[in-house]
C-alpha cells in the first residue's frame, strides 16, 4: 500500500497488525482502502462494518467510522446504519464463516432486499481466527480440524447464491490478482443497491498447513494457475471448472428497486396520505 493510503485510511496507531506472515488479510484490506481512495470518497461519509474472525479485525485497523459488530451479525448491522443514515457509504467486511455460516440467512436477505450495501467477504476457505474448522466453503475433500479427514460437505458458491437472491453486483477476485481486485471493490461500492465482492485469500497458517498447500508465494501462485476470466469460463465445461475460480464481475444488473430508497418512497406516501386526511 502506498504510505498515502497508510497515511490517510489507516490507523498507524493500531499497526502493526495482528496477522500471520503471509496472511492474505492484508492485502485485501489494502485493496478495500485503495478502492475508497479511487473513488475519492470522503472518510467521514464511509463507514466500515465488521463480524468477527481474523479478517474482521480490519476495521480495527481502518481509518473510518468502524462498527466491530458480533460473529455473523455485521450485515444486520449495517443495515439498520445504512437506513438510519442513507448518505453513508456503508462497506462491510466478513469471512467466508462469518458470512456463510453463522451468517448465511443475513447475507442472502441482505441481497433480496437488495440494500444500499457493499459486502466483502475475505474467502480463505477456513475458519481462521479459532483455528482452523471447515466453513461453508471449504472445498469438498479439503481438510480441517474439524474434517481431519476431508470434508464431505459440497461448498457453497457464495457468489451464485447471492446473484440469485437479487444482488445488483456480484463479483469475484483474488488477493494475487490485486489490481482487479481494486477495481471489482470500486464497482462495487459505486453501484447502487446491493453489492458483494468476493476475495478469495490464502490462510498459510491453517488452511495451507493442514492441506500442504506449501507457503504463502505457494498459495497466490495457486490462486494465479486456478483463476479463469468470466468471458474465458463461458467457453468451458463444468469439468474444466472443477477446481478452477471464476474472477471478474458476474452479475451487474441496472433498475433493480433498492431497499433503503423504497422504505423513504413509502413513508412519504405514508405521511402525505395522512396529511390529506387531516
Ligand atoms: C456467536 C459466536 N459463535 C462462535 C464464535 C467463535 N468464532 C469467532 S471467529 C469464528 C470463525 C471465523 O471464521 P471466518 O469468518 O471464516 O473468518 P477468518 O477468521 O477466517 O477470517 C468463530 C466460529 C463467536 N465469536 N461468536
Ligand atoms: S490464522 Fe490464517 S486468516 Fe488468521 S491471521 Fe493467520 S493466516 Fe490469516
Amino acid at each position: 500500500m502506498s504510505q498515502l493510503a497508510v497515511k490517510t485510511h489507516l490507523r498507524e496507531e493500531r499497526l502493526r497488525h495482528i496477522w500471520c506472515p503471509g496472511c492474505g488479510n492484508g492485502i485485501v484490506m489494502g485493496a478495500i482502502a485503495r478502492a475508497i481512495d479511487k473513488l475519492g470518497l470522503n472518510p467521514d461519509q464511509t463507514a466500515i462494518v465488521s463480524g468477527i474472525g481474523c479478517s474482521s479485525r480490519a476495521s480495527g485497523y481502518m481509518d473510518f467510522d468502524t462498527l466491530h459488530t458480533t460473529h455473523g451479525r455485521a450485515i444486520p448491522f449495517a443495515t439498520g446504519l445504512k437506513l438510519a443514515r442513507p448518505e453513508l457509504n456503508v462497506i462491510v467486511i466478513t469471512g467466508d464463516g462469518d458470512a456463510a455460516a453463522i451468517g448465511g440467512n443475513h447475507l442472502i436477505h441482505a441481497a433480496r432486499r437488495n440494500i444500499d450495501i457493499t459486502v466483502v467477504c475475505f474467502n480463505n476457505n477456513i475458519y481462521g481466527m479459532t483455528s482452523g474448522q471447515y466453513s461453508p466453503l471449504t472445498p469438498r475433500g479439503m481438510k480441517a480440524t474439524t474434517a481431519p479427514y476431508g470434508t464431505i460437505d459440497r461448498s457453497f458458491d457464495l457468489c451464485r447464491l447471492v446473484g440469485a437472491a437479487g444482488a445488483s453486483y456480484v463479483a469475484r477476485g483474488t488477493a494475487y490478482h490485486v489490481r482487479q481486485l481494486i477495481n471489482l471493490i470500486a464497482n462495487a461500492i459505486a453501484k447502487k443497491g446491493f453489492s458483494f465482492v468476493e476475495a478469495v485469500s490464502q490462510c498459510p497458517t491453517y488452511y495451507g498447513r493442514r492441506n500442504h498447500l506449501g507457503s504463502a508465494v505457494d498459495m497466490l501462485r495457486w490462486q494465479k494457475e486456478h483463476a479463469v476470466p468470466v468471458k474465458a469460463a463461458a467457453n468451458m465445461t463444468p469439468e474444466e471448472l472443477e477446481d478452477k475460480i471464476v474472477i471478474g464481475e458476474l452479475q451487474n444488473l441496472s433498475g433493480q428497486p433498492e431497499y433503503v430508497s423504497e422504505y423513504y418512497r413509502l413513508v412519504r406516501e405514508v405521511q402525505h396520505q395522512h396529511a390529506a386526511l387531516r
